[in-house]
């Protein structure tokens, strides 16, 4: 989790020294749509990453599960329109993700681009593929690579959009996350460790909503304990009728959702849960506020979150006596 801030700089060498070859399939083909695509955590960052394509490039662009294009290409690609498919996948060898990738090299108007950690794998071997090896992780539960993945992904976004103040934002990760990477493990184990709360929910706004849900994911399988993610608003639509005082809420915020925030707050903590608040601004009434002081824009901060949603789960694991790199149930690969 701690070491995530060194691969980020060679993330972003591999994207720049590769970007002639691996912008070609956007620059050339010109897809009218992108279909961002993975499974657990990799659907996860495709959410995140859809929505910043569609924000900086104005591009439509969305999320689909790997299994939906497996299962229903004809619903998928309904139209015809010029679809390139980006799929992400840790071990590129998820039977789902490769199927899929498969079945929409077939499809008449649709390229593929494939991103993996491992070389040697079947999406790093077949179609093309943006390789990053130096992500090798031992452990079942996906962390680094999720980072390094969505930060290719928002390389190229920049790079193809030509924001050269993006691009700036994003190179300066790497320093960014390493001086606030005490602070993210300090905040996870005091969060982490607090058995006041049995049930966690994650709140992301835009593109922060994929971090939400890989927030949710990585706290379940290291612990199994409840926990969901929703988009802030509509938390309020149903679900805040959950709320207790075994709840606890994190926040990621977003300035979209500032108008709003307050009164979101106030709702959460008007029910009894206990509100963790990660913002790039003081001021909000959380029972928590850690504010990041990033001075970044919102889609160029969304890696600054992930270290410290993978060290609650990670100090929530060891307090229950768990081993957070081995978690019941799980494999690093699922195959069909
Ligand atoms: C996807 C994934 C992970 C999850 C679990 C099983 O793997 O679903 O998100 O944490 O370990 O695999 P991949 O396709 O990215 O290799």
């Amino acid at each position: 989790i701690a070491r995530q801030p060194e691969t980020w700089r060679e993330t972003e060498q591999i994207v720049s020294a590769g970007k002639g070859e691996l912008l070609r399939p956007f620059e050339e083909f010109k897809p009218e749509e992108i279909l961002f695509t993975g499974c657990g955590s990799s659907y996860f960052l495709s959410v995140a990453a859809a929505y910043l394509f569609q924000e900086k490039l104005g591009i439509s662009a969305k999320a689909v599960p790997a299994s939906d294009i497996l299962m229903n290409p004809d619903a998928v690609f309904a139209g015809g329109r010029r679809t390139l498919v980006v799929g992400s996948s840790r071990s590129g060898d998820t039977t789902e993700l490769v199927r899929a990738m498969e079945v929409a090299r077939k499809q008449p108007s649709v390229r593929t681009l494939g991103i993996t950690t491992r070389p040697d794998s079947l999406l790093g071997r077949e179609g093309e593929a943006l390789i990053l090896p130096h992500v090798q992780e031992k452990s079942v539960v996906m962390t680094g690579s999720f980072s390094n993945m969505l930060l290719a992904l928002q390389l190229m976004a920049g790079h193809l959009s030509g924001d050269a103040a993006y691009l700036d934002e994003l190179k300066r990760l790497p320093e960014l996350g390493r001086e606030r990477m005490a602070k993210a493990e300090e905040l996870g184990r005091i969060v982490g460790e607090d058995r006041r709360f049995d049930h966690y929910i994650f709140l992301g706004q835009g593109s922060f909503f994929g971090l939400a849900l890989e927030g949710m994911l990585k706290l379940k399988e290291m612990t199994q304990v409840q926990t969901e993610a929703f988009n802030p608003l509509e938390f309020r639509h149903g679900p805040i009728s959950v709320l207790n005082e075994r709840c606890r809420v994190i926040l990621l915020s977003h300035r979209l959702l500032r108008p709003y925030l307050r009164s979101l707050i106030e709702d959460l903590r008007r029910l009894k849960a206990e509100v963790v608040l990660i913002d790039e601004a003081a001021g909000e009434e959380a029972d928590i506020l850690w504010n990041l002081e990033s001075g970044l824009s919102d889609p160029s901060r969304a890696l600054l979150y992930l270290p410290f949603l993978h060290f609650l789960a990670y100090f929530r694991a060891m307090s229950l006596g768990l081993n957070p790199d081995r978690p019941r149930h799980l494999n690093q690969v699922v195959v069909l």
